[in-house]
């Protein structure tokens, strides 16, 4: 079954309204999400996260048939109605013959970009503004849901992207993608894609990107790694190097918004600390970035979730402890940007229950909550992801194109982590954590 539109198409006629009036409007430097001592700031008050990802939110926003803009209206007005302040979201897809990945995609091949879904982008921002909510904008993917790092690759090197979902081999997928990082063509690439984005005007209000405090951080990518679990000396190297010179070159367009590395953690960087922390020590990085996956880890078995939960929730604990712990060691702010839990005994159906999936959650937020009441240099969390009022239309849960998006990107079955609007119990929590983040708000900035 697909989406189908309500209310919002009525209003849709009434959103041109926002082009010349926001723009006419001087931003005060103070709108723009900045780190002070080891917290968030916004408009002179601590600034928590409580958000989501919505990486199609692009998509939906297209006025083409790629695009559901009455779907995507009432998926903001639901999400703010939960407190949700911030979006994480895909800001550009590579052209790519993977079928895991989406499509179509923002660029088509190197320098051709698709004017209407960048349009899309446009009127997402421009909605997001006037429900006051924050943004998140990834500029490139490790992962081949959106062509990414391997399409680059295959741009530049001529050989085919590599399809994991095909190959079964993530391991070589991953020391096979961290050739990007030293790929002298992909790089000039990249970094000609950032600028065409970081650059842009937005068509809807007429703002520039750069002055636009709708952004709160430009995104290096979507869960950069340095290379496999083996990654060796010259690739952690190689890694940290390119992290610090992107977030150097983002900064020389864009002085105003912070830059960050979208890094899982631990769990992407080989387990090493060291190179964690080194990936984030730049001054050019504002923050750090972290994700949690017990799954896909292995810390959980969704289909043995009694004898397995235990020991995953121990390892939760350390993993948010202990990244908590490292942004203290380098004095910024950290953001756990991910993570999710499957639906009870591994189903994909939005009917089936989330009972454990509810109780990870309510483990995840409280234990963020107790660390930011405490002081810890906490910005909040974007839990993974918004399905809202999308639809899985196959059997097999496999997105095909023309189907709704939803929260699991085409690399995976849609139904996998999203959580849905019917999911009534999850969105409870959500607000009502959300809520209680929100309250730590007025505490006075040190
Ligand atoms: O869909 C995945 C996404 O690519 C990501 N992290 C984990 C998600 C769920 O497996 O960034």
């Amino acid at each position: 079954m697909k989406y189908k539109p309500g209310f919002a198409a009525a209003l849709l006629a009434l959103t041109a309204w926002g082009g010349a009036h926001a723009a006419a409007v001087a931003t005060r430097p103070d709108a723009f999400v900045a780190v002070k001592g080891m917290q968030f700031v916004r408009h002179g008050q601590p600034y928590y996260i409580a958000g989501t990802n919505l990486w199609y939110g692009g998509y939906l926003g297209a006025a083409t048939s790629v695009g559901q803009r009455a779907r995507l209206l009432e998926e903001l007005d639901r999400m703010k109605a939960l407190g949700i302040n911030n979006l994480r979201v895909l800001a550009v897809s590579e052209k790519t013959a993977m079928k895991s990945a989406v499509s179509p995609a923002t660029t088509a091949a190197p320098g051709q970009y698709d004017e209407d879904l960048l349009k899309g982008l446009d009127f997402l921002l421009a909605e997001m503004a006037k429900r006051d909510m924050t943004a998140v904008l990834y500029l490139n993917n490790f992962w081949q849901w959106s062509g990414g790092m391997t399409q680059y690759l295959s741009w530049f090197t001529g050989s085919p992207a590599h399809d994991p979902n095909v190959s079964k081999d993530y391991e070589r997928y991953m020391a096979e993608n961290a050739r990007f990082y030293t790929n002298a063509a992909a790089q000039d690439e990249y970094r000609r894609v950032i600028a065409h984005i970081v650059k842009r005007v937005n068509t809807v209000t007429g703002k520039s990107y750069r002055e636009d405090p709708v952004i709160m951080s430009w995104q290096l990518a979507n869960e950069p790694r340095p290379g496999n679990s083996r990654a060796t000396p010259a690739e952690k190297a190689a890694y940290v190097k390119w992290i610090a010179g992107t977030a150097r070159y983002i900064r020389s367009l864009d002085a105003r918004h912070m830059v960050s590395t979208g890094s899982e953690g631990l769990a992407g960087s080989s387990e090493d600390a060291q190179l964690f922390l080194d990936a984030h020590r730049t001054p050019d990085i504002a923050y750090l970035t972290y994700h949690l996956w017990p799954t896909n880890w292995g810390w959980f078995d969704p289909k043995r979730p009694q004898e397995t939960w235990a020991g995953m929730m121990d390892k939760t604990r350390r993993y948010l402890s202990v990244h908590i712990d490292y942004a203290k060691q380098l004095g910024k702010p950290i953001v756990l940007e991910e993570f999710g839990l499957n639906r009870d005994g591994g189903a994909f159906d939005r009917a089936s229950p989330t009972q454990v999936r509810d109780r990870f959650y309510g483990e995840v937020f409280g234990l963020v909550q107790e660390r930011a009441a405490a002081g810890d240099p906490v910005a909040g969390w974007n839990f993974w992801a918004w399905g809202g009022a999308g639809r899985a239309a196959n059997a097999d849960y496999w997105w095909r194109p023309g189907n709704d998006f939803v929260g699991d990107p085409p690399q995976e079955e849609q139904g996998l982590y999203s959580v849905f609007d019917s999911d009534a119990s999850t969105l409870g929590l959500i607000r009502q954590s959300a809520q209680r983040l929100h309250g730590l708000t007025p505490r006075r900035l040190k």
